[in-house]
Formats: C-alpha cells, structure tokens, sequence
C-alpha cells in the first residue's frame, strides 16, 4: 500500500520531509499540501517539481479521501488544532517537535487519542533515530559503563533569527535533548533548574543566551546541558555519559581530516538538516512502514510529547525563578506501554 500523504506548513522542514518522501524513502507519497501562506505551498511544489492539491486550509486537507496520513509541519503554536483535527477524522499524524506548545495542550491530544482507541500519533523527535543515539542507548542498555552517573550534553546552533527567544531555548531546542535523554536513559524527571552564564555579545539584546539546565532524575542522575544559540563555528550536538565503570560519548559526525599549513583540521557542520540527515529519514521511513504494515505508528509517541512537555514547562518555570523546580509526572498509560523502538 501506497501512504497518500498530506503536509500542513511548507516551511523549511516541510520541504526537507516532502522532499525525503519523494527521494529516497518507500511507500508513500506527497499528495497534498497546505499552508497559511499560499505562496510557500506554490513554491514549496514548484521547487521539488511535486504535483500536488494545494487545500486552503488544514482541515480542507484533513478531509481529503485520498490523504491517509498527515505531516504537521507548521509552526509549533499550530500544531495541536490540527493534530486534534486529523485525530477527529481517524487519520495518521506525524507531528514535528513540539507536540503543542503546553503540557495541557498534550494532555488534550493524548486524551483523544485514547478516546479514538487507537494509537494514530508520532511527535518528530529523530535523534532516537540517529546510530550515534542508537549506540549511546546500546551502550547503556549493556550495562558497558555500570550505572549513569552524570550526563553532559551541548546543543549549540551557530546563529538564530531575531523571532527566537529565550523561552524558545527550552520550547524549541532542549526539547531535543528533554526527549532523547529520557529514552536513553529510561528514567523520569524529578527537577530542572536553568542558570545563565555571562550574555555571548553576539545575542540580539531580546536574548539570553547562553543557559545551561540542569536536569535530575528519579534514580539521581545528574544532568547538565548548554544550549547555546550564538556559538557562531557551527551546529554541534554533543552527550557524553559518566557511569560508575566508564564513560560513553555522542560520536563526532563524520568528517576527513586536512592536514594543510602546519595544521591538523576536520570539517564541523553547519546546519542541523545535515547534522540529522540519517535521523529524519529513518524517523519518517519508520511512520511509514509502521502504519502501512501494523497499523499503528511506532516512533515517539503522544504520551512522550506529553512527557517533554511537562518537562519543557518547569524548565521554562525555573527560568523565572531561577530556583531548583520540581517535575512531577503521572505514570505512562497501558495504552501508550508499549516502549517506543530503538532502532539497531
Ligand atoms: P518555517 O517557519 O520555515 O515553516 C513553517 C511553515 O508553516 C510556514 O511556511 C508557515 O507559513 C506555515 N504555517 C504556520 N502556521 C500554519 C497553519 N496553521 N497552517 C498551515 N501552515 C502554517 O518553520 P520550520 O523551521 O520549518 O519549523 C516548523 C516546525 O518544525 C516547528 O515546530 C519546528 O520546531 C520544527 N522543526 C523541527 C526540527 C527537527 O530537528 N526535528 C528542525 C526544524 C524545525
Ligand atoms: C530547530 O527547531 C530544531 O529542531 C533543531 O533540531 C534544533 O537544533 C534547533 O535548535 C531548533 O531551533
């Protein structure tokens, strides 16, 4: 079977996604589009050299009897009204981060999920996608390091635009980190509590930045992470885990090395389409597949956008307070049980 997908937002990933579909990923195929702005539908298809039904509106495109699955790709804030819409007509939804933009706004999702009785959703958290995740979580399942200790990561972006703001460090870029140190590590959040260093002079003055959060778990895991969204040299992700035997690390992207004019050097990327090429194309290879052939989508579901956003939300809170807040999670629902993969 053929997935007969629909995209709402034709943005930057919305063009990666549509693209990836028509390229280089099985079963399925862009039939669809909408966005706020016409133009960048227009564009989006004219660019790809994709032919496609452009709907004026998002539950125009949900109603579609020849759209099975939809790609939410819009900005985050717009995410959860058509989630909800493609959950009322039964349809698959791949959901690009975040889920919505609050805790209750996922709650709402995974509410009607579960009342539909099936699972439909999955929230594009890629980096469990990625193989150097993939080894990092083989790793720490196979006990290579005894138990986690401590956990430091760095997300750092080498520019943003002026329309991103501090809370959008959390909202928009930690939640990266929220959701995949969660499936790594398989342990809950107990608190988080956000410091900021000396201001980089290349933030916009709207910015602060950079922060380090703190994160600690249920088994006391202590974990620190620097986003850093002016680093300027490139994207670089970064996770390094200290057990009690041993440490593990994120390995470096691949990169030949120069040796020219008394120096030693490798290439570091740029941009995070590059970074997590591998990722997004597994993530959505895996939407596919799994409705295709299951019935149900196996990726990252509701209930961890719900779970990253609780989380998101205190982080934000301490932001504020500048003091230690504490998370408190409900635990996960029979329906959503079932652990979402890790891909070897
Ligand atoms: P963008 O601004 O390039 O594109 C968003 C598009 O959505 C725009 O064309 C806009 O006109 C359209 N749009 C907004 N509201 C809409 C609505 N209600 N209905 C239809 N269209 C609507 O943004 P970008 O960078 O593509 O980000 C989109 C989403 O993807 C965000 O939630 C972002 O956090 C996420 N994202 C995820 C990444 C990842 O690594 N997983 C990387 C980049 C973005
Ligand atoms: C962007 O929206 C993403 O999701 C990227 O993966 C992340 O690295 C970046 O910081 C976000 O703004």
């Amino acid at each position: 079977m053929t997935v007969r997908i629909g995209v709402v937002g034709t943005g930057a990933i919305g063009k990666e996604h549509m693209n990836r579909v028509e390229q280089r990923l099985s079963g399925a195929e862009i039939v669809a589009v909408t966005d706020v702005n016409q133009a960048s539908a227009d564009q989006a298809l004219q660019e790809l050299g994709i032919q496609a039904v452009i709907y004026p509106d998002d539950q125009a495109l949900i109603n579609a009897e020849d759209v099975d699955a939809i790609f939410v790709t819009s900005w985050g804030p717009a995410h959860e009204a058509t989630v909800l819409k493609a959950i009322a007509a039964g349809k698959y939804v791949f959901c690009e981060k975040p889920l919505a933009v609050t805790a209750k706004g996922c709650m709402d999702i995974v509410k009607a999920e579960m009342e539909h009785g099936k699972r439909l959703v999955q929230v594009g958290f890629m980096r469990q996608y990625d193989s150097g995740y993939m080894q990092l979580k083989h790793a720490l399942d196979t006990n290579i390091v005894g138990e986690p200790l401590m956990v430091k990561c760095a997300h750092r972006n080498p520019e943003v635009n002026e329309a991103y703001t501090t809370d959008m460090a959390i909202s928009d870029t930690l939640i990266h980190e929220i959701h995949v140190l969660h499936w790594l590590l398989d342990d809950d959040y107990v608190s988080a509590q956000v410091l900021f260093p000396r201001k980089n002079k290349h933030a916009l003055p709207h910015l602060r930045d950079p922060q380090v959060i703190m994160l600690e778990t249920a088994s006391g895991v202590l974990i620190q992470v620097e986003v850093s969204v002016n680093c300027k040299y490139g994207y670089d992700i970064q996770c390094e885990v200290v057990g009690e035997e041993g440490i593990v690390s994120l390995p470096e992207v691949e990169s030949i090395s120069i040796r020219k004019d008394g120096k030693l050097s490798t290439n570091i990327l740029h941009d995070w389409k590059l970074r997590f090429v591998d990722a997004y194309d597994r993530e959505l290879q895996d939407f596919i597949h799994s409705i295709s052939r299951q019935g149900i989508p196996s990726g990252p579901s509701a209930w961890d956008g719900y779970v990253a956003a609780v989380t998101s939300d205190a982080c934000l809170k301490a932001q504020e307070s500048g003091q230690k807040e504490p998370i408190s999670l409900e635990s996960t629902p029979d329906f959503y049980q079932t652990e979402t993969k890790a891909h070897a």
